[in-house]
């Protein structure tokens, strides 16, 4: 009798890279992680919850790779994109991306309509192909334990919204832009998304001649509400985010920053039903500092998820780096830590390889990277945190609100002009002024990275 054949080993797309682990600081191992220990507690939480990263399907899967606007030429050749537009291509990345984050050790993902499924000749074609697919990826997330951090519908990339979708100055184009996101939120609701991201990425303008700005801001503001109203009526419980960015595609992009978009949502009463995805490339081609949108987010209670990537600040656009910068990391973990966790959003790496960067190893080895620097971010600021000088400090430089009892009273609204003259008039003319501590204060926070 002859033997049984043996069970065919399933085939692996990444067969040179094991399942990634912690091996600590001292490791110069790139295939390792020096930080990132998913399950190790701080601060009474396993990191991979503190962190709750998550991979980006359009910069690792999709078949751009390697093309800028230069070149369509691809440099990221993989095995498994033998046909670009077949389903049967979008079927088995499917495959290569679970293998991937399961090698990696993340648990979430997430992803746009069009990443995962082709478009086909027609609305309809997309959602058929929409259904197929992501039944593969429920049946796969169900096997693996990976969960998706948020679902998305592109409204920029398809020829009909070359103005638009939520502003476009065409109605049509804005009635595919509600269908594709009606479908995405009953995707989303499908794999239990975690949350359901809002990009404008063409609603703003290129030149202002041609735009009724205030007619495209109620537009804008109509479809967040009717999104809002469909994901009430299908249960769909995920937090629903906006991302800002201030320009790129257009040269005007309405969501410029996150207190642009606060304001926004506030003006149009939808301040209770979204946060916001904060991308700090897209905060520093604001003009503002890596963190400040975290920052302003967190401090109006609306930060709800990362793309945690970086940018090259000398160019000006959007070059979605992984993040490599500890200093960066710990000022951004300090905020999360300081909001109690980023649950239920996450960080995502809305981040991708160079042009350059060819091995197929260095999508692990740029994860990796990015996992340990927000990691090593996560540490430093659990210390900053619980030493406490920093806040200590802060403490001390708004004392007087609340030594001071005419202070006391401007911040319960109950002060007025005449009690303020009458208290500097008192003061002669040397008010009492602390010191502002920068150069003490910058020296601190290097102690922790
Ligand atoms: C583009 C945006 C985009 C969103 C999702 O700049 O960052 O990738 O995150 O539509
Ligand atoms: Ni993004
Ligand atoms: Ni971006």
């Amino acid at each position: 009798m002859s033997e049984p054949p043996a069970k065919k080993a399933k085939a692996e797309f990444f067969s040179s890279v094991g399942k990634i682990q912690y091996e600590g600081p001292e490791s110069t191992n790139p295939l390792a992680f020096k930080y990132y220990s998913a399950d190790e507690v701080i601060m009474g939480k396993p990191m991979r919850e503190w962190c709750r990263f998550a991979v980006c399907w359009w910069h690792t899967f999709n078949g751009q790779m390697g093309t800028d606007p230069f070149s369509t030429m691809r440099t990221h050749q993989r095995s498994w994109d033998k046909d670009l537009d077949a389903l049967a291509t979008y079927e088995t990345r499917v495959d290569v991306a679970f293998e991937f984050f399961t090698k990696l050790g993340v648990d979430y993902y997430c992803f746009h309509d069009c990443d995962v499924a082709p478009q086909g000749a027609s609305l309809k074609e997309f959602q058929a192909n929409l259904d197929r697919i992501s039944d593969k990826l429920l049946a796969k997330q169900k096997e693996t334990g990976v969960k998706c951090l948020w679902s998305t519908q592109n409204l920029f990339s398809h020829r009909r919204y070359k103005d638009g979708a939520a502003t476009a100055p065409d109605f049509d184009a804005f009635a595919f832009g509600c269908a594709q996101t009606k479908k995405m939120l009953d995707i989303g609701k499908k794999l239990g998304a975690e949350n359901h991201v809002f990009w404008g990425g063409r609603e703003g303008f290129m030149t202002p001649l041609n735009t009724d700005v205030k007619a495209e801001l109620a537009h804008q503001a109509a479809f967040l509400k009717m999104a809002v109203d469909y994901q009430k009526k299908i249960g769909f419980k995920a937090q629903l985010l906006v991302e800002p960015k201030p320009r790129e595609p257009c040269a005007h992009q309405y969501d410029y920053d996150a207190q642009t978009v606060i304001g926004f949502l506030n003006s149009y009463g939808l301040e209770k039903d979204f946060k916001l995805n904060i991308e700090p490339n897209h905060t520093t081609l604001a003009g503002h500092d890596y963190e400040h949108d975290l920052r302003m987010a967190a401090a109006c209670g609306m930060l709800g998820s990362i793309d945690c990537n970086a940018g090259q600040p000398y160019l000006g656009w959007d070059t979605d780096e992984f993040p490599s910068d500890p200093r960066k990391a710990l000022l951004c973990m300090q905020i999360v830590i300081e909001q109690g966790g980023i649950a239920p959003g996450g960080n995502n790496f809305d981040c991708k390889l160079r042009r350059e960067s060819i091995d197929l190893e260095d999508m692990f080895v740029a994860h990796i990277g990015g996992m340990d620097c927000l990691a090593r971010g996560l540490r430093g600021a659990v210390r900053l945190v619980q030493e406490g000088l920093l806040k200590k400090t802060l403490e001390q430089r708004y004392l007087s609100w609340s030594t001071v009892e005419l202070a006391k009273k401007v911040e319960a609204g109950k002060a007025s002009f005449e009690e303020l003259e009458a208290y500097a008039l008192s003061k002669k003319d040397e008010p009492e002024l602390r010191s502002g501590k920068q150069e003490q204060l910058e020296q601190l926070i290097n102690r922790y990275i």
